[in-house]
């Protein structure tokens, strides 16, 4: 398929939005940017971003056998800012990315802490999404879009994020012996100049995808403009023994805000993806994305059309 010339990479669902909060067992004003992952029983688990009327975000697990209708929402928040033994998440924890560590038997969630100090890195443990152990801040603010890798890269664990700099919003990863102290930062991805779509400020999207070709990376460019900013989607690729080495890196955007509930909402022109989920057939990608800060939107590509394109449009 085609849009104004262009490959379609990632398709939007006929359901979408799939999850509002008009689907809410209990008082929500917005759902979005959902971390998602895949239950050992094939179940699709997305923790939601909740946003209630006083602008304060906790997390929600939706579950459903599909990944696109059916869900079961927790009757309550899953997990709630707790300030009171966390100060840094006095004003609400928000976009958390979920990746699962075998060494662990766990998923690792990283969310944005969010309290006076400005936007942290946190990071919690859970083997079931109903009990979870904190970890506290791992990242101080300003800083963002963090997901670990899956496995540990030269005997450290690896976390992507993106702190603030004079120089601009650029993507970066840290390495860790034990989960709590992080060192070793390295510069993965930068923002780039001028007219680019992506100039000024990239982050992290989902978690790194591993493929056999390296560390697939979807991360989102901010544009701003005289009427706001505009999030899309931009394509990557990692040495997978070298992280910080960038293989390709393309040129467009490939998914951007088009249809009207990604147009219009809280924060408009916003696609903001925080989690996916792989078919069996390991080629078949889920992308779960927050639409203008409004609700939840699904899109469906295949990794190995994305590596195709980066071929032919990136460059390293
Ligand atoms: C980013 C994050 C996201 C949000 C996006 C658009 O900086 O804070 O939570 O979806 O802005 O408002």
């Amino acid at each position: 398929m085609r849009a104004n010339g262009y490959e379609t990479l990632l398709h939007r669902h006929g359901k979408n939005p799939i999850l509002t909060a008009a689907d809410w067992p209990y008082p929500a004003h917005s759902v979005f940017n959902a971390g998602a992952t895949r239950l050992k029983d094939g179940t699709t688990l997305l923790l939601c971003r909740v946003e209630d009327r006083r602008g304060h975000s906790h997390l929600c697990a939706a579950r459903s056998a599909n990944g696109i209708d059916g869900w079961a929402i927790d009757a309550e928040p899953t997990l709630r800012p707790d300030p009171e033994n966390y100060p840094e998440e006095l004003w609400g924890i928000e976009d958390p990315r979920i990746t699962y560590l075998d060494e662990l038997g766990k998923y690792a969630i990283a969310y944005t802490a969010f309290s006076k100090g400005g936007p942290g890195v946190a990071l919690a443990l859970t083997e079931d999404f109903h009990r979870f152990e904190r970890l506290g801040l791992i990242m101080q603010p300003d800083d963002k879009d963090a997901a670990l890798l899956p496995r540990r890269i030269d005997g450290s664990f690896a976390l992507v994020h993106r702190p603030m700099t004079d120089s601009g919003a650029h993507v970066w990863i840290s390495f860790s012996p034990d989960l709590r102290n992080w060192g070793s930062h390295r510069l993965l991805l930068q923002a780039r100049k001028g007219g680019w779509w992506d100039a000024n400020k990239v982050g992290l999207s989902p978690p790194l995808i591993e493929t056999s070709r390296g560390w697939l990376m979807l991360y989102h460019g901010v544009r701003h403009t005289a009427s706001g900013c505009l999030y899309r989607l931009g394509v990557a690729l990692f040495a997978l023994d070298q992280p910080e080495h960038c293989l390709a890196r393309g040129d467009s955007w490939i998914f951007g805000p088009e249809a009207p509930y990604e147009r219009e909402g809280d924060v408009s022109n916003v696609t903001f993806p925080c989690g996916y989920t792989l078919d069996r057939n390991g080629d078949t990608i889920n992308l779960y994305y927050g639409a203008a800060d409004t609700s939840i939107g699904l899109a469906t590509g295949s990794i190995s059309e994305l590596l195709c394109w980066l071929d032919a449009h990136g460059s390293s």
